[in-house]
């Protein structure tokens, strides 16, 4: 089934210089890129993208973080999308991460791991429409 899903190149990697090469990474795997921009949110917006984890132990620093530095947003088209981005990104922690996945190679820690990516149909809806308009989603 054709898909969407929502990728974040995080602060630590836009700021190592390597947003266009996870992009690339995606785009690689067979992923049709079908809109990307930069830009910087406030912990406002950081907070209100990841509602989701609000009241876990890791949510302050984590919307603090994501609210610290430029990110890059993308939207990825593809038959399982969703998954197959998961998949590329690797897990939460770097460390645990599979070789070859973006975390693995780029991530630093279990916060700053380089990119996020949407878990689920319902998640990549909410995420998509919240950083894209319609009329960008060509
Ligand atoms: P995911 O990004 O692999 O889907 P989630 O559990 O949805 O992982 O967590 C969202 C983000 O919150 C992670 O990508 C990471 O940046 C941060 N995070 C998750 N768990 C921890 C933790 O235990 N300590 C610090 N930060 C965490
Ligand atoms: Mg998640």
């Amino acid at each position: 089934m054709t898909e969407r899903t929502l990728t974040i190149i995080k602060p630590d990697a836009t700021e190592r210089n390597l947003s266009a090469r996870i992009l690339s990474m995606i785009e690689s795997a067979g992923l049709k890129l079908v809109s990307v921009k930069s830009m910087k949110i406030s912990k406002k917006e950081a907070e209100e993208f990841y509602y989701v984890h609000k009241g876990k132990p890791f949510f302050e620093s984590l919307t603090q973080y994501m609210s610290s530095g430029k990110i890059v947003v993308a939207v990825f088209e593809g038959e399982d999308a969703i998954s197959k981005v998961r998949k590329i990104m690797g897990a939460t922690d770097p460390k645990k991460a599979e070789d070859g996945t973006i975390r693995k190679l780029y991530g630093i820690d279990i916060e700053k791991n380089s990119i996020h990516g949407s878990d689920s149909r319902e998640s990549a809806e909410f995420e998509v429409s919240f950083f894209f308009s319609k009329k960008e989603l060509i």
